[in-house]
């Protein structure tokens, strides 16, 4: 074979292994871009869900808000229809908004107007058989209440600088307590001493108090409020109140934005209307058998406090007096809780809304107004007092 022809042999079997090569270093990027591509697929994918779930929830919390401005709405509606502002009862029909009423045989009966299908009531209306179509809103469950708060002891009470009114307001506070069987005697001193320096403006640890330095020298430390409360939940930063303390309080006790809010004797429990008494309470059953007058089937509202004064003063085995202007038989300090469920999602919104009484005058009704707003997303069980039903007290 002439030279020539065994070189081109020779290139001819280079280039071919060059091919070969060059073809197993393009398949592997083929290989490598496909896994790339799938890679970043499946991360789009993942991303995509994560945006759809995260819209869905949105549209659940805006959802959720929505439905319950509206039920705000109605129970503030319903509160500022009340016929009579000047006595506040739980026969009225605020106070029964939204609670299912008992059919007698101590069983829970059909709520007042909360379903959305109206096609039952209007085929029993016309007497017919069949339902007409509805709308599906969506809506699980859709619950509104309100609660009187003035049937519970304002803890900003005990911000009253004027010391004849402080003492009295120790002493409803120091009763409650005892009452709940909450603490022994100098304990609750101690969460007397403490709650007042929380709330008080100056840095001054009052007897048994407790201030700013000593926050500071906890190992999270801490300044006192120095105002008053906001919130019941804010009793857990107020030395000495334990979660037991503050669970067991709660149905008993409010937080309002002023320092003299009087207790309303036709919603209020035993245990707050006997705690307004001048001297350390023993036993509640005279208070109690007062209140269970509510309990007659024609019971319009206490109009007067003075059986309830005859009452407190006989909870004390010492002679003693009810503390002065602590009592009305109507509310201005309402609660309205509206609770939403969609699917598995909840929605609480609890209100604190004013309603002035009427003026004497026969000017214009004052209007319902919300003083403080706040959003539940765990709808923590808030254990009213003020239900429908008086049993407890009899
Ligand atoms: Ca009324
Ligand atoms: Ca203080």
């Amino acid at each position: 074979m002439p030279v020539t022809s065994r070189f081109k042999l020779h290139r001819r079997q280079q280039q071919l292994a060059k091919h070969k090569r060059q073809g197993g270093v393009v398949l592997i990027v083929v290989v490598l871009a496909i896994v790339l591509m799938v890679t970043l697929l499946a991360i789009m994918i993942e991303d995509q869900h994560i945006f759809i779930r995260r819209l869905g929830n949105q549209k659940v919390a805006e959802q959720g808000y929505q439905y319950s401005q509206g039920l705000n709405a109605w129970a503030e509606r319903v509160l500022h229809d009340d016929a009579n502002r000047t006595i506040d009862h739980l026969g009225e029909k605020w106070a029964k908004f939204g609670r299912p009423e008992e059919d007698g045989n101590g069983e829970d009966g059909e709520s007042e107007s909360f379903s959305l299908d109206r096609s039952t009531v209007a085929a029993e209306q016309e007497g017919k058989d069949e339902k007409e179509a509805t709308i599906d809103f969506g809506i699980d469950g859709l619950e509104v209440s309100i609660d009187d708060l003035q049937g519970r002891y304002n803890l900003n009470n005990l911000a009253v600088k004027e010391p004849q009114a402080a003492n009295g307001q120790k002493r409803i506070f120091l009763n409650l307590l005892g009452l709940l069987e909450i603490g022994e005697f100098d304990q609750r001193d101690r969460l007397h001493g403490a709650l007042v320096d929380w709330i008080d403006e100056n840095d001054l640890s009052g007897p048994n108090g407790f201030e700013s330095g000593d926050y500071g020298s906890k190992r999270v430390p801490y300044f006192a409020a120095d105002q008053k409360l906001t919130s019941i939940g804010e009793l857990r930063f107020v030395e000495g109140f334990t979660e037991d303390v503050i669970n067991t309080l709660r149905p008993f006790v409010t937080v309002l934005p002023v320092e003299n809010a009087k207790i309303n004797i036709n919603t209020t429990t035993a245990e707050v209307l006997a705690s307004l008494n001048g001297a350390t309470v023993t036993d509640t059953s005279s208070v109690a058998g007062f209140l269970a007058r509510r309990l007659d089937p024609d019971f319009q509202g206490f109009s007067q406090i003075t059986d309830a004064e005859t009452a407190i003063i006989g909870a004390s085995v010492v002679p003693s007096q009810a503390i002065a202007g602590m009592m009305q038989v109507n509310s201005q300090f309402f609660q309205i809780n509206a609770k939403v469920t969609l699917g598995s999602s909840v929605f609480c919104m609890e209100s604190l809304v004013l309603r002035e009484s009427a003026s004497a005058d026969g000017g214009t009704t004052p209007k319902v107004s919300v003083l403080s707003r706040q959003h539940n997303t765990l709808c923590e069980e808030q254990s009213p007092i003020t239900t429908n039903s008086d049993e407890d007290l009899s």
